[in-house]
């Protein structure tokens, strides 16, 4: 029996999933895409998940699409279906999931591989990890998102020259520029990461996922609307138990216990 594309590895409040094609640095076929898709699903409905933690098995993280699937070039090759198939649902799960999606990168992140982890909520890097937008060096435009994300993280100077250029750059370059949140020694990478997400899964979930929500929101929104969304959200969880926890704890100097579900 083949092995797995996907690993899923349950943790105390958050569930592991690493993507493992390691033969072909993680690159994604639509099995790879099924598996993440479904295991995404599974992170969301299941009330002892509070976080993902996204990552890839073997020397890298991710190169992106599956170059070697059949029907990917020629006059009939539709590349639309493939991304809307798999990438484009990819990209809207993990925006869509209410908690945080952690992804941890080392090694290649490649094409839409860099597009997904630029699309998590917070991406750590290993500091030797090879970011490059390498679509243009088979003639394609960046997808996964990357033209809307990559300008909003590093800004547009830095956005059009990763595009238009392809360029490969380090992990602790990405960290510099704002495209990750940051880079750390490789072999602390897992380490960091799995402890970001245990601490994650101690805090007030709801709130974590109204954070995700609005912060998102606020692409679309002008400043007026997102006054309006951050007092109606605030009303909200102004009458949560896990506010009320928080209040308490901190006036009674002891740690809070945060136990409110994201939905
Ligand atoms: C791969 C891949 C790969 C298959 C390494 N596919 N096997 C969306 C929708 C539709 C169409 C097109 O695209 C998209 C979005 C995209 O993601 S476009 C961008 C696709 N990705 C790339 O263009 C990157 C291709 N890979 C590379 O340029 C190199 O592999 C990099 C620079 C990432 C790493 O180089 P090395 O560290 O030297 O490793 P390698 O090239 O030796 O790769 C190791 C193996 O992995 C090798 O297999 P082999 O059997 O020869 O050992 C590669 O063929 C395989 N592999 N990327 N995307």
């Amino acid at each position: 029996m083949s092995e797995s594309p996907l690993l899923v590895e349950p943790r105390p409040g958050y569930r592991k999933l690493t993507l493992n094609r390691p033969q072909k640095l993680n690159a994604f076929d639509a099995g790879l895409h099924q598996a993440l898709f479904k295991a995404l699903e599974e992170a969301a409905f299941d009330p002892a998940c509070r976080a993902v933690l996204l990552t890839g098995a073997g020397r890298g993280f991710c190169a992106g699409q599956d170059l070697a699937e059949p029907g990917l070039t020629g006059p009939e090759a539709d590349l639309a279906g493939v991304i809307e198939r798999g990438w484009n649902r990819l990209i809207r799960a993990i925006r869509a999931l209410p908690k945080p999606v952690v992804c941890a990168v080392h090694g290649v992140a490649a094409g839409a591989g860099a597009s997904v982890a630029f699309a998590c909520d917070i991406t750590l890097a290993a500091e030797t990890a090879k970011f490059s937008q390498a679509f243009i060096k088979i003639g394609l435009v960046p997808d996964s998102g990357a033209t809307w994300t990559l300008p909003r993280l590093v800004g547009p100077a830095r956005a059009r020259a990763l595009a238009m250029l392809g360029d490969t750059i380090t992990g602790s370059e990405a960290a510099a520029m704002g495209a990750v949140w940051r880079a750390v020694p490789e072999d602390k990478l897992m380490e960091e990461a799995e402890a970001l997400c245990a601490r994650l899964a101690r805090l007030p979930a709801k709130a974590l996922a109204e954070t995700k929500r609005i912060l998102d929101a606020s692409e679309g929104n002008s400043l007026d609307a997102q006054l309006d969304l951050e007092a109606k959200v605030q009303l909200q969880l102004g009458r949560s138990h896990d506010y009320a926890e928080g209040v308490n704890a901190f006036a009674q100097k002891r740690a809070p216990r945060f136990e409110g579900a994201p939905e």
